[in-house]
């Protein structure tokens, strides 16, 4: 069982991660930010209970969609915000947008648009790991649509040949773009195909963010004690349309019905409630926690928006090696 701080630190991440992708979504339709963006709003709990059992030094990769995992591993809120609007102080000086974020220092590697590519980098990167016989663990999170790219599959076979201190976090929200999993795979069941590789592999509920967290613990130690890797299908459901701010509810993809259920299996709102329930977080502590997050993504988006932009001169540094 988490210690009190813990239960609340977890909370106040997945609220961070909430109001930061509110706050974008709210600023989105400004036009400043020129970058697509991908929201991650309801699939909270998943970055949040993985991360916290995450040291600083250990990786993640992340995807199209990595808002959450950036938030959740400690990376920083105003170079995020910054890359959002292209300015030189964002995490990839502005060239990146919201779909390449990277803040090496607290080992966020990556994220790529690439669907499925990923997944063979953080498998090279604990591969050097084990190499170096450092005890570093790296989490790569990826989606439903990732597990039908042939890079997935070989990866896997190669991370339990090696018995690799990987982590493979599937976020099962159901939707590729518009693609449900029904037209794209056999079965239900993505956890059963890393099961087939051999590797231990787990499918649960992952807008409970208490469920992430202890199969997160388990994942994480058995990397640090040499035991291979772990497969953990965490099923969830955005929110949003697939990109931007859009609402693609009823228009002939996405089921009301289904939306509607998904909704009221709020992670965040269920994990509140289980919090007061307990006597471990009160309306005021609640209050204090929002006001917290405010004032940090006020000082992020003014940081953002004050910082300049990269000059037409600049255009082709980075390019090239010295
Ligand atoms: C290799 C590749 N194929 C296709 C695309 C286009 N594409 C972008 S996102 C996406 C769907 C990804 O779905 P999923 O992996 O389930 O992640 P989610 O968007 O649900 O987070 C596709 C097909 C791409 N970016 N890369």
């Amino acid at each position: 069982m988490l210690e009190n701080e813990k239960l609340i630190g977890l909370y106040k991440t997945m609220q961070t991660i909430r109001k930061v992708e509110r706050k974008i979504e709210e600023e989105y339709k400004y036009d400043e930010m020129k970058t697509p963006i991908h929201l991650s709003i309801g699939q909270e709990a998943i970055a949040a209970g993985v991360c916290l059992h995450l040291r600083k030094d250990d990786y993640i990769f992340g995807t199209h969609r990595s808002h959450a995992q950036y938030i959740a591993k400690g990376g920083d809120l105003k170079k995020m915000i910054a890359e959002m609007y292209l300015r030189k102080t964002g995490c990839s000086l502005g060239r990146g947008g919201s779909m390449h974020l990277i803040d090496p220092e607290v080992g966020i590697l990556g994220s790529t648009a690439i669907v499925g590519g990923n997944i063979p980098l953080g498998t090279g990167t604990a591969l050097a790991s084990k190499l170096q016989n450092n005890d570093k663990v790296t989490v790569i999170f990826f989606g439903d649509g990732a597990v039908d790219e042939g890079t997935f599959h070989e990866s896997l076979n190669f991370a339990l040949l090696k018995k690799l201190p990987v982590i493979y976090i599937c976020e099962n929200n159901h939707w590729a773009i518009n693609s449900h999993q029904s037209q794209r795979h056999s079965g239900e069941s993505i956890y059963r195909w890393a099961d087939g590789y051999g590797i231990p592999s787990y499918q649960i509920d992952g807008n409970d963010v208490l469920k992430v967290s202890e199969y997160a613990e388990n994942a994480v130690s058995r990397c640090r004690n040499g035991e291979g890797p772990t497969f953990i299908e965490c099923i969830t459901y955005r929110w949003k349309g697939h990109i931007g701010t859009v609402n693609d509810v009823g228009i002939g993809f996405r089921p009301q019905s289904e939306y509607d259920y998904w909704i009221s299996k709020d992670p965040i709102k269920w994990y509140a409630d289980y919090l007061k329930a307990t006597g471990v977080l009160n309306d005021k502590m609640d209050e204090s926690i929002d006001e917290e997050i405010d004032q940090l993504i006020d000082d992020a988006f003014t940081f953002a928006k004050n910082s300049p932009k990269p000059l037409p001169e600049e255009l082709m540094d980075f390019v090239f090696a010295d």
